[in-house]
């Protein structure tokens, strides 16, 4: 039975960073030989490439316009899974496999209905993994409420991180214990422990202490690390279309000394608020560097909360020395120009990778989620990053962000070892590489 018979359904949640890696990872299977049918919804449909292989296929499927996590999860449960039981049992080449989101645990149940494997696609690494189950497993407690600093460790993980409880993600810190988030992370959680396999946007020797961790926790091998999931061709329009002309961001790169350029961006989900997008235009300001700040633009779906605006008059301060995009930035085009030499990320997952495989120095500023977990990764275990700020409340001084801000590109220790792990990173993905070798491996896999 050759590969193309070989039927895995993509299953992304619809969001930017976690759909974008998850379509990479289908050109991986396609470049394979394997059929890969990507459900997707209206809103990110356009993500999908159309001239790509005809192994490449798609389903819509309607869109949750909805936006809690929770919500979303369960539109998706009621009102595709009847469409797709349907689909797979009357295809004329079944699928074999459902890959599916790391938050749609619920597949689980659509695979065994089907009598397939379910694998977990994880758009965090396997460090924030680790993290995640053990947290759901051991369920620790905050003892002391009252107390900012109150901590919370985990001994059982490489590393043993510690965190402020402030820092744990809010799905566990916040809802009320038993109540119906709590209750949905939880099995959702469970789900995915019981689940076949975990296939990682990640690299062996970027996490091989955690990968190993993962899989003694989990009493099984099949996990596989087969990232950085990007794709090194057609860069400008990965995620969407850029809200600025590639042709004039270059043009402004190009006029720019080497590795003298800051690039700041948050992903496709986060907007600061007043008080720290007052802080970082004033920092960037004081800095005196050149750089290129992209910001989200909120929608009327974000109409009540605070989400900062540029300052009026900050793009005719910084003329000259300063790039701001309102919208979508070619993220991968900008990361790869020899111009830019660091980059104050929010440390989403793609953010990280993105940032690792241009070899630049990191400035971590993370939100929340596995941000915090990434940002110890890559400050405290990589030294390829040095931290900026922590959260939305500790936000530092402008002229305290804005000496860290100009620092960054001088830092000659951390750029060594950023070139080293950039090189790392593209042995993994090169032919041959480990990465590769993984996905030949889950393929043979999927196909036995
Ligand atoms: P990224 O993971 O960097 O950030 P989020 O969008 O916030 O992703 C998980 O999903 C993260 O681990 C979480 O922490 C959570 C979320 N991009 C772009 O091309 N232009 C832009 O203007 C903004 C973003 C791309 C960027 C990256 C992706 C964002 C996985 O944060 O290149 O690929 O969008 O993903």
């Amino acid at each position: 039975m050759s590969t193309a018979q070989t039927h895995v359904l993509a299953y992304p949640f619809p969001s930017s960073g976690h759909v974008i890696p998850l379509i990479d990872l289908a050109k991986a299977l396609v470049s394979r030989g394997v059929l890969v049918t990507v459900l997707v919804t209206p809103s990110n449909q356009p993500l999908v490439p159309t001239n790509h292989s005809p192994l490449l296929r798609t389903l819509l499927l309607p869109n949750p316009n909805l936006n809690r996590l929770v919500e979303i999860v369960a539109f998706m449960r009621e009102n595709h899974y009847p469409t797709l039981i349907n689909w797979a049992r009357n295809h004329p080449s079944p699928p074999s496999a459902i890959i599916s989101d790391f938050f749609l645990g619920w597949t689980l149940h659509l695979a065994r209905d089907l009598n397939v494997p379910r694998l977990v696609f994880s758009p965090s690494g396997a460090f924030a993994l680790s993290v995640s189950y053990s947290l759901w497993r051991n369920l620790p407690e905050n003892d002391n409420p009252e107390d900012p600093d109150s901590v919370v460790s985990f001994p059982n993980i490489p590393n043993s991180p510690v965190y402020p409880w402030w820092q744990i993600p809010h799905q566990f810190r916040l809802a009320e214990r038993g109540g119906p988030e709590w209750a949905f992370s939880q099995e959702n959680m469970l789900l995915n422990i019981d689940s076949w396999g975990v296939v990682f946007n990640s690299f062996l020797d970027l996490e091989q202490d955690y990968f190993d961790h993962i899989k003694k926790e989990l009493g099984h091998q099949r996990v596989w690390a087969l990232g950085p999931l990007l794709p090194l061709t057609e860069p400008e329009n990965r995620g969407g279309s850029s809200t600025v002309s590639c042709h004039d961001l270059i043009e402004w790169l190009d006029s720019r000394e080497n590795s003298s350029v800051v690039y700041v961006c948050f992903g496709s989900r986060t907007f600061l608020t007043s008080s720290q997008m007052e802080d970082l235009t004033r920092a960037l300001e004081l800095s005196g560097v050149h750089f290129v700040l992209s910001v989200r633009v909120p929608d009327e779906r974000h109409a009540a909360q605070d989400h900062g605006r540029i300052p009026s008059g900050f793009g005719d301060r910084v003329r000259g020395r300063g790039f701001v995009i309102e919208g979508w930035a070619p993220q991968l085009v900008i990361l790869s120009h020899r111009a830019v030499g660091s980059f104050l990320t929010h440390c989403g997952w793609n953010s990280v990778l993105e940032g690792l495989v241009s070899g630049v120095v990191m400035l971590t500023w993370p939100m929340g989620a596995d941000q915090y977990t990434n940002a110890k990764l890559v400050v405290d275990q990589l030294g390829v990053a040095v931290r900026a700020a922590e959260g939305t409340e500790k936000v530092p001084e402008a002229r305290e962000l804005a000496k860290r801000i100009e620092g960054s590109v001088g830092r000659r220790k951390e750029r060594v070892r950023a070139e080293e792990l950039r090189d790392t990173a593209l042995r993994a993905i090169k032919e041959n590489g480990t990465s590769q070798k993984e996905l030949d491996a889950l393929v043979k896999q999927l196909h036995d």
